[in-house]
C-alpha cells in the first residue's frame, strides 16, 4: 500500500522525524509560565495613542497631594505610560500652565485645585471620578485609595484602547470588604494551593525576599482588593507569637502602598495554648484578657491591621462548643478586643460535623451552617461578619446557593468564593468560575412572592434594604497563589481577575470581564479576545458535563486530592458528601416533605421551586431529590442517559479545546502558549479518564445501559492487560472505575514490555499511551512502532497521588502516526522507585486531524 505516494515503511520512518516534534508534553511543570513577568493583567502593552488620546498624550502627572497611595498612582500611571504609550511623563506636585496632564488626587486636593471640580458629589471612601477638566484629565478619589483605585481604572480604559476624549466615570465599591484569604502555612506549603510555594512564608518563617508579595499586593489593588489574610483557617498557632508577628508586620509594609490591609486566620485555642491560660472559654473574662493583649500587640507593630479570620468548631478545629457556647460568643470576645482598632471579625459559617451518620437518612452537612448560624442572628457585634460560603457544601462545581445567606438580616455577611480550583481541576482545568459566582450572586433570596427582589449580592453588600443590620459586608476570595505564575495556569488568571471586579461591582457580565481580562493581559488582538473569551466561557459547562452533573457534586475523590474521579468516596462516611446512588435511583432527598428538611431553609418562593419535582431545576436536581435513573428530566432524556450523553460531550468538548488554542500560535508569548497548550492536552486526557469512570460507574450501579452503545466499549483501545507483556504484572485498582478495565500493568524488574501486534489496516493513526504517573518517582517509556522508537518520555508530572487511579492517570499523545498491518507495536517501562512505569492502556484511532480547528468546541 501507498500513502500520498510513499511507501508505508518509509512514511513510519518519516513519521519519526516530522512527528517528533508535535508530540505533546503533558505534564505541568513547574517553573512559572509567567517568569519574571509577574504583572500578569498589568502587562501594559503599546496601544494605539492617538485612539486613546485624541488631543495628544499627557506628559505629565501632577501629583496633588503627599501619600504613599498616591505616590504609588503616579508610579503607577509612569509605568503604564511607559509601556503602553511610550512616553515618560514627567511627575510633579505643583501645577504648572495648561498643558497636557494628568492630575490625580482626593476630593478635598481637587477642590483646592480646581473650582470646576468642587461641583463633584460627594465622593464615599475608596470611590474615584475620572473626566476631563480643559486639558486635564482628573482622577479624584474619596480618599488616597480611591485616587489608587481610579488610576488603576484609567489604565484600563487606556488598555482597552477606549478614547478619553470624553472620559467621565465615577465608581464606588459594591462592598466594605473585599478581601483574599490565602491558605499558605508557615512551611511554605499553601493548603489546596496548586501554584508552587508560598509568597509570603519558607521554612517556618516569612521570606526574607518579599518582592512577590508586594507584585501581589499590586495587583490584588488593581482590581479594588484592600485586604489579604495571609495564613491558612486552618491556622498555625505560632504566628501569634511576638517575635513572628514582627516578621509579618514586614509584609503589611509591602502590602501598605497599595492599599492591602494584612489580616491573620487566628485559632481559638489560642489563648490556651500560646498564652498558656487553662481554658480559652471565650466567655472567660481572663480569655478576653488575653485577646485583648494580643491585638494590641497586633496593632503595636502592624497600625493599619485588618482583622481576623476563624475558622472554629470545623474539621477538627475546636471552637466554642467545647466549652458549651455558641459561634457567637467566640467571634465577639475576638472582636470586642479589635473594636478600638477598627478591626473586624471574618468568622467562618463554616461549620459543620464530619462524622455524620450516613445510615441517618436526615442527616445532612448542609443543612450544618443555617442550623448553627440562624438561631445566632443578631447575636454578633457589629464587627463581626459572618463569611459564609456560596455553597452550602463546599466548592463543588455545582451548589445551590447556601441558604444561611438569607438567614441572618440582622447581622453582617460576607460570601466567600474559591478561586483555587481545588473541586474544580485544580488549574490543570479550564474552568472560568466567574459565571459560576454571578449565578449565585444574582439568585434572589426573597422572603415573598410580593416582596421586591433580594439578591444575594445585595445581602452581601452591607446596605440590603429590608434587613436590619449589614452595616458592613463584602467578599472574599480564596485566592492561594504561589510563586508559580501566581495560579500555575495563566488562563486560570482571569478568575483571580474576575473575583476583585466582582468584588467591586457584581453587575458586571462574565462575559465582559472575561473580556476586559484577555485585552489586559495579552492585547487588543480580535482573534486573541475571541478565543480566549469563547474558552473561558465555555469552559464551566464543559467541566461540569464530564464530572458531576445535575447538582450531584463533583464526584471526585472526596476522601484524598480532590481531583480525579472516585465516585463512591462520597458514599458512606462521615464527610456528608453523599450522592445516595443505589441500584434504583441516585440523589439526596433534601425535601421537606420526604427528605432531610434542607430546602425548607431557604425563602418560601425558592423553597418552593426547589421542592417540587416540576419546578427544580435540572441542573439542581439530584442534590434537592433522590429520582430513579428512569426519571425523565425537563429536557425528555433520563437521568441515566443524560449523564451519558454529557460525560461524552464534555469529554470531546475539552479536546476541542486544543486545537482552538493553537490557533493563536505567534500570536501570544511563547511561553504562556506552551503552557496552556500543555494543560489543555492533559485536559483533554483527563476528560476522557473522568468520562468513562463516571459513565462506566452508573452503568454498572443502575444496569441501564447506554442507548448509544458507547460506555464499556472502546473499539480503539487495546488494554495494556491484553498485550504480550514481558515482565509486566496486572494489578486491580481502586477505584475501579478509574482505570479501562478496572486493570493496570506494573513493572517490578528493572525493565517491562507491553506488545501488541497492529491487526488494523495500514493508515494514519492518533496514539495515545494511558499511563500512571505519580507524585513520588519518574518512571521512563518508549513507544516504538514496528522497530522505530516513536516516543520516549519521562513521568515527572507533580500529579496527587502516589497510586494508579484517576488523578494519576495520563497521557501520551502522537498525532498522525503511519501504522501498517502487522506493525509490532510496544511499550517499555522502566520504573523508579515505588513509581512502578504504570500503564493502563493504548489508544489507536484514525487520525482526527486534516488542519486546524478554530474555535470548535460545540
Ligand atoms: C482550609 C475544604 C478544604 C479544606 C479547607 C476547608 C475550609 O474542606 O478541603 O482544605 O481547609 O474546606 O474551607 O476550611
Amino acid at each position: 500500500m501507498r500513502l500520498r505516494g510513499l511507501p508505508l515503511a518509509y512514511l513510519t520512518l518519516l513519521s519519526v522525524f516530522v512527528l517528533l516534534p508535535t508530540i505533546s508534553a503533558q505534564g505541568v511543570g513547574e517553573s512559572s509560565p509567567l517568569g519574571s513577568g509577574d504583572a500578569a493583567w498589568l502587562s501594559y502593552q503599546p496601544v494605539r495613542s492617538e485612539t486613546v488620546f485624541p488631543g495628544g498624550v499627557p506628559d505629565t502627572v501632577v501629583q496633588l497631594g503627599v501619600s504613599l497611595l498616591e505616590d504609588s498612582s503616579a508610579k503607577e500611571l509612569a509605568a503604564g505610560w511607559r509601556g503602553m504609550l511610550q512616553h515618560e511623563p514627567r511627575v510633579i506636585h505643583a501645577d504648572v500652565g495648561d498643558g497636557r496632564k494628568v492630575v490625580l488626587g482626593t476630593q478635598r486636593e481637587i477642590e483646592l485645585w480646581s473650582t470646576h471640580a468642587s461641583a463633584t458629589k460627594s465622593l464615599a471612601h475608596d470611590a474615584f471620578r475620572i473626566y476631563r477638566d480643559k486639558n486635564a484629565l482628573v482622577i479624584e478619589g474619596g480618599d488616597d485609595r480611591g485616587v489608587l483605585y481610579g488610576t488603576f481604572a484609567l489604565l484600563r480604559e487606556i488598555a482597552e484602547q477606549h478614547s478619553t476624549a470624553n472620559l467621565d466615570q465615577s465608581s464606588t465599591p459594591w462592598a466594605a470588604i473585599r478581601w483574599t484569604n490565602e491558605w499558605d502555612n508557615p512551611n511554605g506549603t499553601i493548603e489546596r494551593g496548586y501554584a508552587g510555594p508560598s509568597i509570603f512564608f519558607e521554612g517556618g518563617k516569612v521570606r526574607a525576599d518579599l518582592s512577590r508579595a508586594a507584585a501581589y499586593a499590586r495587583l490584588l489593588s488593581s482590581v479594588g482588593i484592600d485586604g489579604c489574610t495571609i495564613n491558612n483557617v486552618n491556622a498555625d498557632l505560632s504566628l501569634l507569637r511576638p517575635e513572628n508577628l514582627r516578621e509579618i508586620a514586614r509584609i503589611a509594609d509591602v502590602f501598605r502602598p497599595y492599599g492591602v490591609r494584612l489580616s491573620l486566620s487566628v485559632d481559638m485555642s489560642s489563648p490556651e495554648v500560646l498564652g498558656g491560660l487553662k481554658t480559652f472559654d471565650p466567655l472567660d473574662p481572663v480569655v478576653a484578657t488575653w485577646w485583648k493583649a494580643k491585638v494590641d500587640e497586633i496593632y503595636a507593630v502592624i497600625p493599619d491591621f485588618g482583622g481576623v479570620v476563624i475558622k472554629a468548631d470545623s474539621e477538627g478545629r475546636v471552637g466554642p462548643s467545647k466549652y458549651g457556647r455558641t459561634q457567637s460568643d467566640a467571634a465577639n470576645v475576638v472582636a470586642r478586643a479589635l473594636k478600638s482598632h477598627g478591626g473586624v471579625v471574618m468568622y467562618r459559617g463554616f461549620v459543620y460535623n464530619n462524622h455524620l451518620d450516613w445510615h441517618d437518612l436526615k442527616a445532612d452537612r448542609a443543612r450544618a451552617g443555617y442550623d448553627t448560624f440562624h438561631p445566632l442572628d443578631g447575636k454578633f457585634d457589629d464587627n463581626v461578619i459572618v463569611q459564609i460560603k456560596n455553597g452550602p457544601i463546599d466548592f463543588q462545581v455545582r451548589e445551590p446557593v447556601s441558604p444561611l445567606l438569607a438567614g441572618l438580616p440582622k447581622t453582617n455577611e460576607a460570601i466567600e468564593l474559591q478561586v483555587t480550583q481545588e473541586y474544580t481541576g485544580q488549574q490543570r482545568h479550564l474552568v472560568y468560575l466567574v459565571p459560576m459566582w454571578k449565578e449565585t450572586l444574582d439568585t434572589d433570596m426573597r422572603g415573598s412572592a410580593a416582596a421586591a427582589p433580594l439578591p444575594v449580592k445585595l445581602l452581601v453588600s452591607g446596605r440590603a434594604t429590608g434587613t436590619e443590620q449589614h452595616s458592613e459586608g463584602g467578599f472574599v476570595g480564596v485566592s492561594n497563589v504561589g510563586t508559580d505564575g501566581w495560579l500555575g495556569n495563566p488562563l486560570a488568571l482571569a478568575n483571580l481577575y474576575g473575583f476583585g471586579r466582582l468584588a467591586w461591582n457584581p453587575n458586571l457580565e462574565a462575559a465582559t470581564i472575561s473580556d476586559e481580562w484577555t485585552r489586559l493581559t495579552f492585547g487588543n488582538d480580535e482573534q486573541v479576545r475571541s478565543t480566549i473569551n469563547k474558552l473561558q466561557l465555555d469552559s464551566w459547562q464543559i467541566y461540569e458535563s464530564y464530572t458531576g452533573p445535575l447538582g450531584i457534586g463533583t464526584l471526585t475523590d472526596i476522601v484524598g486530592a480532590h481531583f480525579g474521579p472516585g465516585i463512591e468516596s462520597a458514599e458512606r462516611n462521615g464527610w456528608g458528601q453523599w450522592i445516595r446512588a443505589d441500584g434504583h435511583g441516585v440523589g439526596m432527598d433534601r425535601t421537606v416533605v420526604t427528605g432531610t428538611g434542607y430546602i425548607g431553609q431557604y425563602p418560601a418562593p425558592l423553597a418552593a421551586t426547589y421542592e417540587s419535582l416540576a419546578t427544580c431545576p435540572d441542573d439542581l436536581l439530584l442534590f434537592m431529590h433522590h429520582v430513579p435513573y428512569t426519571y425523565r428530566l425537563h429536557s425528555g432524556l433520563t437521568v441515566m442517559q443524560f449523564i451519558d450523553n454529557t460525560h461524552y460531550w464534555g469529554a470531546h468538548a475539552a479536546a476541542q479545546q486544543v486545537p482552538a488554542w493553537e490557533a493563536l500560535r505567534g500570536k501570544l508569548p511563547d511561553a504562556t502558549y506552551a503552557e496552556v497548550l500543555k494543560r489543555l492536552k492533559y485536559q483533554a486526557g483527563s476528560a476522557i479518564v473522568w468520562r468513562d469512570a463516571v459513565t462506566r460507574w452508573f452503568t454498572k450501579q443502575s444496569g441501564v445501559p447506554d442507548a448509544l452503545g458507547r460506555v464499556n466499549h472502546y473499539p480503539n483501545r487495546i488494554e495494556a492487560e491484553s498485550m504480550k507483556l514481558s515482565d509486566y504484572t496486572i494489578v486491580d485498582v481502586n477505584p475501579w472505575e478509574t482505570t479501562s478495565g478496572g486493570k493496570a500493568v506494573i513493572c517490578d524488574r528493572p525493565e517491562c514490555k507491553a506488545e501488541t501486534t497492529w491487526d488494523g489496516p495500514d493508515g494514519w493513526y492518533d496514539v495515545a499511551v494511558q499511563y500512571f504517573d505519580l507524585l513520588h518517582g519518574h518512571s521512563q517509556f518508549t513507544l516504538t512502532i514496528a522497530g522505530h522508537n516513536v516516543g520516549h518520555w519521562t513521568a515527572d508530572d507533580t500529579l496527587p497521588g502516589d497510586t494508579p487511579n484517576g488523578s494519576t492517570s495520563t497521557r501520551r499523545s502522537l498525532d498522525r502516526v503511519a501504522i501498517h498491518h502487522g506493525d509490532l507495536i510496544q511499550v517499555t517501562g522502566w520504573p523508579d522507585g515505588t513509581e512502578k512505569a504504570p500503564l493502563d492502556y493504548l489508544s489507536i484511532a484514525p487520525a482526527a486531524r486534516t488542519g486546524i480547528v478554530v474555535n470548535g468546541i460545540r
